[in-house]
């Protein structure tokens, strides 16, 4: 079993590039992809184990802050939308540990890393959502974030994260409308409707802006995945990108981006933004964020209220392993 603890750092030393299997670089060299029963070098199972499992740890603890929203919903019809999408990310969770598995690691193994806290999940989920703002803040600005990051992982190198997040991003795209959705109809509501969307804004707006990972200068891991065509863009290139986007966004909204340093660039073409608060960031990723207690808490809760679930489907499948063989007799 691959465990995602082994150091990540180490990629590109000496030894691991000498261990790289020709036909390994050979797929890379031609856009081709790596499947699971290619050759691969440990330290690319290991990344991408690292990463989708963090993924999928995302996916899972995501849920908790729109779900807290689902009994207060505004109308059947808000409910039933954010029903939806609260399942399609436990969906998404799921294909995710599935992908993890076809490189070797043990979905029980991630899961309790997850729970034991030695394995992250996105900075983004450590927020709270004291307003209705919030579930269209999320929508709009995490949900539009994570397509921006993940448009481009549809085409990164291993086959079956590929294949996984062309369904992802489908329904992320539904989730970036819906939120969009509550936010137009909360600007253009009365005058209170449109101070929450703008507080949900200026609360969303420097997580969703951190979520793509530290700077480029500060990501240890991005040289090896980009050299292994995990990564396609580099944090700071996809971070520029959501800002290019959400700032037309936010016009039509009406709404105020809390940014003070936030203006177009001529030479470049592109929006000048302010730097994001890194220390903020580094705490929050390091367990100590507003809510980061509280998800892993509920996360090992509901991991305990599940025992029976599991233990019921281990003993369906031994009944029916038992028949099959005495059918077979
Ligand atoms: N939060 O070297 P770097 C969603 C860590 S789900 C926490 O740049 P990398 C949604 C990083 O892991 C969204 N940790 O790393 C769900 C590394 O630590 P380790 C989740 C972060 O991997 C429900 C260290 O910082 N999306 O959208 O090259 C409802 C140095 O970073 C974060 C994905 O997981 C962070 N934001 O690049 C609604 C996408 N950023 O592991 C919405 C897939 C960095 O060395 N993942 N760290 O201890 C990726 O694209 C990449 O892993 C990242 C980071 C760009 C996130």
């Amino acid at each position: 079993m691959y465990s995602p603890d082994a150091p990540n750092n180490q990629k590109l030393t000496k030894a691991s590039s000498e261990d790289v299997i020709e036909s390994f670089e050979q797929l890379l060299e031609n856009d081709q992809r790596i499947e699971p029963r290619d050759d691969m070098p440990d330290n690319y199972r290991r990344t991408l184990i690292r990463q989708i499992g963090q993924h999928a740890h995302s996916e899972i603890i995501g849920m908790q802050p729109e779900a807290n929203w689902i009994t207060r919903a505004p109308s059947l019809r808000r409910k039933a939308i954010l029903m939806s999408k609260v399942q399609d990310e436990a969906g998404h969770g799921l294909y995710l540990y599935s992908a993890a598995e076809t490189l070797g690691a043990d979905r029980t193994d991630l899961l309790e890393k997850l729970n034991d806290g030695k394995m992250k999940y996105s900075s983004i989920f450590n927020y709270p959502t004291p307003t209705w703002a919030d579930m269209g803040a999320i929508g709009w600005l995490v949900d539009g974030a994570a397509i921006v990051n993940q448009v481009p992982l549809c085409r990164n190198s291993y086959g079956p994260y590929a294949r996984a997040m062309v369904r992802i991003c489908k329904e992320e795209s539904f989730h970036q409308r819906q939120g969009y959705e509550i936010m137009l109809t909360l600007s253009n509501g009365t005058p209170e409707q449109k101070e929450m969307a703008q507080d949900a804004l200026n609360r969303w707006w420097w997580p969703s802006v951190m979520m793509f990972g530290p700077p480029d200068d500060q990501s240890p891991n991005s040289a090896a995945s980009m050299k292994w065509k995990i990564k396609l863009f580099s944090n700071d290139d996809l971070r520029q990108k959501f800002v290019d986007m959400a700032v037309g966004q936010a016009d039509i909204l009406g709404l105020t981006i809390p940014d003070p340093d936030l203006k177009w660039n001529e030479e470049t073409g592109h929006y000048d933004f302010g730097e994001p608060d890194w220390d903020e960031f580094f705490d929050v990723i390091n367990g100590n964020g507003p809510c980061n207690k509280l998800r892993v808490d509920s996360r090992r809760k509901a991991h305990e209220d599940g025992q029976w679930v599991r233990d019921a489907a281990v003993a369906f499948a031994n009944k029916q392993k038992t028949l099959a063989e005495n059918q077979a007799a």
